[in-house]
């Protein structure tokens, strides 16, 4: 690798390099010196906002001194990177995260003590990085953590928006979304204007034969926008490893603005060409489990992954490796099928602009991509237009035919006279207009396809993705069961809890090897421990106490039963169900004599999460829930009893208070609709216990901490079809408790009844899609037994201990190691001083 500094000039440079600080006084200093000169403030005009500039200023350098030298080691080490392509990076807060992974919060505590801040109050100064809707969005953000801890030597690419998820407000009990522009002050990324890359659209297709007389095609003309990279940097908690996230910006190619037009007085469409090129990477769509085909979108994710392919091939190109040797180097992950246009483009690349041949080149593409399926939700998955496809990239359309013709033929050698099955493993869709399937070619492209849970992963080889299995052979289809970071969602969201686990078992060494937890299981016996395990969650739970009060102005009962639910707003995720439920106890409470009160335990219930803009009927959960909010909580006969909290603005900074609060939280989609869920973990983590439906990750959850620490209710996946049909054909019932519920509903006591009809006749009239009638009497039993098994308090904690001690399988350590082997080929690579 060539250096641009020569030899004998390098020990001036090497004496000088960058160290980035060490203890207090020297954290202390470069502080100091980050207020006063980068952030041009003095100790007079210093705020929490300023220190927190200072702080992560500090830590960013640190980083950034890990981050090249990793860079370097990766470079000359000369092996297997891994690319994680993902539209969604929820990557949350950075700079708690930085310091705990430094192994440095002690001193940065110490050191703005000194300076007169605390350290909670400057953390809390930051904005969150919400470039993604829910779990896919944040699964990834957990994957870059533990592939830094692991030190594989890997990148994230996505893109740079503008705007992420909105921020949601509450008005008069109605989601109101208000855009976050979140890059006002983001010191965790570097702009690389020199690293950019030229994105065509649009044009046409030249067809020629060059000097060989070989046929070749090259895309022309159309519109160029421009990609600049911004890099963030991902450390590793107890490593020098610090990875890449590439998050790709747009603009115009031609710079800031065609100064021919601008000069010939064309003002305005000289400012909209830039406007145009803007737009691409302005804003993320806020749709979860939901596809809509916009030409945006398709904009959006070719922008990206024309971007990444072509940094990635220039990386290799460096290597001189020859194009055999690709897949040897380079694994490239698919989260979903948003970036499965990289195969495409691959292979673009590699025969019109490599000089390829079209097996070599597919022999490459296919050894290279493995496929991550999220969903079975028929509404999630990607089609597009074959003419919106024909206008936006023509050459990519005609290499998709193509593909699919040789897959075609192929499957017709295998299964001769079986047009039914070609029809339906085609990438095209003979519908009007015609649609590209877009799982159907990340399949085709791809090595392995995995699913995210093992449910999950059965039901894509026995229902959607059926006839590949039969095409394929069952190898190609796999299970990786989905994880979180323990450093993020215990150590950081809960440093009571981390510190308590840490006293038993001598250290933090768990914290890299989940399954250590285990051990703790030897101190469930011991009282001492319980009671510090007790106290623990009671802190954590005053602690989002005090933030309900402070938002919402209720205030809410420490000791009560805090029941959560905190995910996106989905009919399938079935936050319906629970506010029925809660509707059904606050009738059961009001029936009841004041004595009978008595023996009820109180209880919160929490719900949050976001709606998509366009889903009327989640955004109408969203208001019969604080509908009922504001009546429940002002009902003085109920009081303590019951209290209803719908939280704003539900986010990562705002989980990580949440998810160590609770004593039961919610994970109750219809059986077979959720992949894996990663919220349940989150909470089992965390030490409360869940009320779940058979459903994703919820079922291996049971499997590793046993059937006596959850609480399992409804219907089974596999009798879900049957109960659908039985709806239309066989009459529909609806479960008696819920017709109170309903009739409740319907008499006013929570406000005009006419704008929760929609989500009554969906049950009542429209085949209750998701089984809420037929799940309801099993719900609100399930409560019953919850609310018994609540009031033995010591039981309730030995059932909270074992659960954690068992969670060890549930860390992205595991899952990315089960990637690295079984998928990537991947080995790790440690970086020394
Ligand atoms: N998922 O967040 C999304 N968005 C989608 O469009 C499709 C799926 C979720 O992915 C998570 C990570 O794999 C899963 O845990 C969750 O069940 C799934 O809904």
């Amino acid at each position: 690798v060539e250096a641009s500094i020569p030899e004998p000039l390098r020990e001036a440079w090497r004496k000088y390099s960058a160290v980035g600080f060490t203890n207090k006084e020297e954290f202390e200093k470069e502080l100091v010196r980050h207020v006063e000169t980068t952030l041009a403030r003095s100790l007079y005009n210093c705020d929490d906002f300023s220190a927190y500039g200072g702080t992560a200023l500090a830590f960013r350098d640190r980083l950034i001194i890990d981050w090249n030298k990793t860079q370097q080691r990766q470079t000359f080490a000369d092996q297997k990177r891994v690319y994680y392509l993902s539209l969604e990076f929820l990557m949350g807060r950075a700079l708690d995260n930085a310091m705990l992974n430094v192994g440095m919060k002690d001193v940065a505590r110490d050191g703005l003590k000194d300076l007169g801040f605390c350290v909670e109050d400057v953390i809390d100064q930051e904005h969150d990085a919400a470039l993604g809707n829910g779990g896919l969005g944040r699964l990834a953000a957990c994957f870059l953590d533990s592939l830094a801890t692991l030190n594989y030597p890997a990148w994230g690419y996505g893109l740079r928006y503008r705007y992420g998820i909105f921020k949601q407000e509450i008005v008069n009990g109605y989601q109101v979304e208000v855009p976050d522009y979140w890059l006002d002050f983001n010191p965790w990324e570097f702009p690389r204007h020199d690293v950019t890359v030229d994105v065509q659209f649009y044009g046409w297709v030249r067809k020629y034969q060059d000097e060989n007389g070989k046929t070749c095609y090259s895309w022309q003309d159309g519109e160029l926008v421009q990609a600049v990279a911004y890099d963030v940097p991902i450390p590793g908690y107890g490593t020098k490893s610090t990875n890449n996230l590439r998050l790709w910006s747009s603009k115009a190619a031609s710079g800031e603005f065609d100064f021919q037009k601008f000069n010939a007085g064309e003002y305005e469409s000289a400012v909209a060409d830039q406007q145009r090129a803007d737009t691409i990477s302005a804003v993320l769509y806020p749709n979860d489990n939901l596809d809509r085909g916009k030409e945006l979108r398709l904009k959006q994710q070719y922008f990206w992954c024309a971007a990444s392919l072509y940094d990635i091939v220039r990386r290799f190109k460096k290597t001189k490796h020859s194009w055999k040797d690709f897949p040897d180097q380079v694994a490239i992950q698919l989260n979903d099928t948003h970036p499965t246009l990289a195969i495409v483009e691959l292979q673009r690349i590699l025969i019109d602009q490599e000089g390829l041949e079209w097996d070599e080149a597919w022999n490459i593409v296919t050894h290279t991509f493995g496929y991550t399926n999220h969903t079975v939700l028929p509404e999630a998955l990607e089609k597009w237009s074959v003419p919106l496809f024909q206008n936006l990239l023509p050459r990519h359309l005609q290499i998709i035919y193509d593909i699919n013709l040789f897959f075609l033929q192929s499957v017709e050698k295998k299964f001769p006279n079986d047009r039914d099955l070609l029809t339906r493993v085609s990438i095209i869709e003979e519908s009007h207009p015609k649609m590209v399937r877009m799982a159907y070619l990340a399949i085709i492209g791809s090595h392995k396809v995995n699913g995210v849970a093992e449910l999950h992963s059965d039901l894509l080889r026995t229902t959607l993705f059926k006839d590949f299995v039969t095409v394929y052979g069952a190898d190609k289809f796999m299970n990786v069961t989905n994880g979180v970071t323990p450093r993020r969602w215990l150590h950081q969201a809960n440093p009571r809890l981390s510190d308590l686990i840490a006293s038993r078992l001598g250290g933090y060494h768990w914290l890299t090897d989940l399954t250590l937890l285990e051990k703790l299981e030897s101190f469930v016996e011991d009282k001492a421990f319980r009671d510090e395990w007790a106290e623990v969650k009671t802190a954590n739970k005053l602690r989002l106490a005090k933030h309900i009060k402070n938002t919402t102005g209720y205030s809410v009962n420490p000791k009560a039963l805090f029941d959560i639910q905190v995910k996106r707003i989905h009919e399938y995720k079935r936050q319906q169900l629970n506010i029925f439920g809660v509707i059904h106890r606050y009738l059961t409470i009001k029936s009841l004599s004041p004595e009978e009160r008595k023996k009820l335990v109180p209880r919160v219930s929490i719900i949050g999460g976001k709606a998509a803009p366009g889903y009327w009927m989640a955004k109408s959960i969203i208001h019969l829930i604080n509908s009922v909010a504001s009546v429940v909580n002002k009902d003085e006969e109920v009081g303590d009893l019951l209290k209803v909290i719908f939280v704003e603005d539900y986010n990562v900074s705002k989980a990580e208070l949440i998810c160590p609060a609770s004593d039961i939280s919610e994970h109750i989609s219809t059986a077979g609709t959720e992949g894996s869920g990663t919220s349940n973990m989150k909470f089992v983590l965390n030490g409360g216990l869940i009320i779940g439906t058979c459903d994703g990750a919820n079922i291996e959850i049971t499997r590793e901490i046993g059937e006596q620490n959850i609480f399992l209710f409804g219907n089974l996946a596999e009798d879900v079809e049957d109960l659908r049909h039985r709806h239309f054909y066989g009459g529909f019932k609806l479960d008696p408790d819920l017709a109170k519920v309903f009739d409740t509903i319907r008499s006013g006591v929570f406000g005009d009844p006419s704008e929760f009809n929609a989500l009554i006749s969906s049950i009542t009239e429209h085949g209750d899609y998701y089984l809420v009638s037929d799940d309801f009497h099993s719900y609100i039993t399930t409560h019953s037994i919850v609310d018994e098994a609540f009031q033995n308090k010591d039981e309730w904690i030995v059932k909270s201990i074992t659960s954690v001690a068992r969670m060890g399988f549930f860390s992205t350590d595991r899952v990315i190691n089960e990637y690295a082997e079984s998928i990537w080929n991947a080995e790790p690579l440690v970086v020394k001083d």
